[in-house]
């Protein structure tokens, strides 16, 4: 048996606010909310790999803080884990693979019609940030 491939995703945060992400491929999953993020290169730690595809997919330098508890299972062979991250620099820009963004208040978190599997890793996130 092969170890699923890693996913990382950002819980990124300003102000109070956390960053949403609407994807515009593949196909299959154009449309739905993510929280941005992608595949961990062989050879880079979880968290290089996120500050890479935030600066790919945002145009943003960011930093890595804290894993928010779980893993979450994406299509099979696939699972995706979470990091809190700060903004450094620059502003947000859907460059790659996303056609929306929204920083969404603590009231708005629900108001965006999240991917099916990023909601469960929404909702660890929310509990996390609580400090539960
Ligand atoms: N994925 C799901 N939710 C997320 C992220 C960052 C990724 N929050 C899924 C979409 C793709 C796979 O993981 O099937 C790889 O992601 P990407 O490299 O296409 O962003
Ligand atoms: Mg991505």
């Amino acid at each position: 048996m092969t170890a699923p491939i890693l996913v990382v995703g950002a819980a990124l945060c300003d102000g109070g606010r956390l960053l949403a992400a609407r994807r515009s491929a593949p196909p299959e999953l154009a449309g739905g909310w993510e929280l941005p993020g992608g595949k961990v290169e062989p050879g880079e730690s979880p968290e290089q790999a996120l500050v890479r595809e935030l600066r790919e997919e945002l145009g943003v330098e960011t930093e890595a803080l804290t894993r928010v508890p779980g893993t979450f299972p994406l299509r099979p062979g696939y699972v995706l884990e979470v990091w809190t991250a700060r903004l450094c620099a620059g502003e947000p820009r859907p460059l790659e693979d996303h056609d929306a963004l929204r920083w969404l208040t603590p009231g708005e978190i629900w108001s965006v019609d999240w991917l099916d599997v990023d909601r469960p890793a929404v909702t660890a996130v929310l509990h996390h940030l609580a400090g539960e």
